[in-house]
């Protein structure tokens, strides 16, 4: 059965929980990262040499890095539907799922990590405030893109329409 190696609160777990949860994948999670450690042991690390999650064991077969297990679990189980036929549909996808970790992450991030991580006494409301308004300035892009289409990965659901 896929094992997947990593905390239910991480964003990027999510991602691949989500992905599993459309297809009806069955799989084992084993807790991993923020308070669950793990991810510093000799065993992880020889699995993940980042030390971060997710990480996907699949009949023998390691992978690591969120989008590239959602790429994978999807061509291999839903050729087809989530995993598109149209190689468009695929590099729309591709595109958003790029554009996430490159450009959305590194926006919100401070955001994020303040809102959701930090204690109130301990915010810095200057550099949120700024993250904020970074994020909404990169998320024009998105709102461009979806004034004309359905979804991010074009006009179907497809592996990447949760990007972001
Ligand atoms: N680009 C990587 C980023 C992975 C990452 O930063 N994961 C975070 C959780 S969202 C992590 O492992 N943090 C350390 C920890 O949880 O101990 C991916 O998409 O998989």
């Amino acid at each position: 059965m896929l094992v997947i190696w990593g905390r239910k609160n991480s964003v990027n777990v999510q991602k691949v929980l989500w992905c599993c949860e459309e297809m009806n994948l069955a799989y084992r999670r084993i807790d991993a990262g923020g308070a669950f450690g793990v991810v510093d042991t000799a065993e992880y690390r020889n699995l993940n040499p980042n030390g971060l999650v997710p990480t996907i064991e699949d009949d023998g077969f390691v992978l690591w890095e969120s989008n590239a297990i959602v790429r994978y679990l999807a061509a291999k189980h839903s050729a087809g539907d989530l995993w598109s036929d149209d190689l468009r549909t695929r590099a729309n996808g591709d595109r958003w799922m790029d554009w996430s970790t490159s450009t959305f992450w590194p926006a919100i991030r401070t955001l994020f990590l303040g809102l959701v991580r930090t204690a109130p006494e301990n915010r810095d409301p200057k550099a949120m405030e700024e993250a904020r308004v970074k994020t909404a300035g990169v998320l024009a892009a998105v709102d461009g893109y979806l004034s004309s289409h359905e979804f991010l990965s074009g006009e179907r659901w497809a592996a990447a329409s949760g990007a972001g």
